[in-house]
């Protein structure tokens, strides 16, 4: 039995995919699992009985667990996209366009690292692309080719019923994901109803939350409580549908845990969140994102800490 371990969106799910069909092509069993939503790292328990068989680990960047733990495998295939330390060890099969410098080939997706490893390429390649890079993905000549049939919103709305599965928090429906997208076409993929209903209760749950947005002071706030992981949906929709310029939203119960998120429209120069994320790192907090996004995932009662970080760094924003 051989075991593919992906990332619970539609570039991880897809990716498993193409690997599966590869291997059953072969006549190998397979399965897949997902790590717990949310948390990047392999799900250690899960994965003793395949000691003795080949591993695949794709869109999951954890080279130092890898290493750590390929000790205990045959072999690992690690294939991936994001830039990332070489792994030399004789059972790894490490396989990252990143890790080659100069000779480096535009991969923008984990699907068309695999696709372009094994020569294989389908629907699935372009659909992971358009996972990660949403419509810059349609700047790629070949995904267009590929989605064969597939008009580009059908494609959008495809990745988004992927996506579906984790913003629900079902882990379950993630792994159910790889099996589905391999079995079936891009069209009934888009009428599968369980799907379709998750989509209609994320934006249920969008709209429920949206309007407790607050956005009398210098930059609009949001808190509410919800169970989905729906924060980064909701920031975007406030800053690039409702034109605001800055928004920080706290999830103040995400199963258990605190999610603090702020979006600015990119525009807005004088914040600086890359400055915000080293200091939240510097403070132990574990946070991320990029120039124009920082996310927080924190116990509840560190809530007011790393406000305490965040807000003194907003006063710039008038
Ligand atoms: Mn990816």
């Amino acid at each position: 039995m051989k075991c593919i371990i992906h990332h619970w969106d539609t570039d991880g799910i897809c990716s498993a995919a193409i690997i599966a069909g590869i291997l059953e092509e072969k006549g190998e069993m397979w399965e897949n699992i997902s790590p717990e939503i949310g948390e990047f790292k392999l799900p250690r328990n899960r994965l003793t009985r395949y000691h003795a068989s080949d591993i695949h680990v794709v869109d999951l960047n954890l080279p130092e667990e890898i290493e750590m733990l390929a000790p205990s495998f045959k072999r690992i295939f690690f294939i991936d996209h994001h830039p990332q330390k070489k792994i030399n060890l004789s059972n790894v099969v490490h396989v990252n366009p990143n890790l080659n410098g100069n000779h480096s080939k535009d991969l923008p997706s984990a699907t068309w690292v695999v696709s372009d490893y094994f020569n294989r390429w389908n629907h699935l390649s372009a659909l992971g692309a358009i996972g990660d890079l949403g419509l810059k993905a349609f700047n790629y000549e070949r995904n267009l080719e590929l989605l064969a049939g597939l008009t580009q919103n059908q494609a959008l709305r495809l990745v988004k019923l992927i996506d579906s599965n984790y913003i629900v928090m079902d882990r379950g429906g993630v792994e159910e994901a790889v099996t589905l997208v391999l079995k079936n076409s891009p069209q009934e993929l888009l009428e599968i109803k369980k799907w379709n209903r998750n989509l209609e209760r994320i934006s249920e749950e969008v709209e429920r939350i949206i309007t407790k947005l607050k956005s009398d002071s210098p930059y609009c706030e949001l808190h509410f409580e919800s169970d989905m992981n729906v924060i980064s949906i909701i920031a975007r929709k406030i800053i690039w549908e409702m034109g605001h310029n800055v928004v920080l939203a706290v999830n103040h119960d995400f199963n258990g845990k605190s999610q603090i998120y702020l979006r600015i429209n990119p525009n807005l120069k004088k914040l600086d969140i890359i400055r915000i994320i080293t200091k939240l790192k510097d403070n132990g907090f574990n946070a991320g994102g990029k120039k124009d996004v920082l996310g927080v995932i924190c116990n509840k009662n560190d809530v007011e800490s790393v406000l305490a970080v965040v807000e003194p760094l907003l006063r710039v924003v008038k």
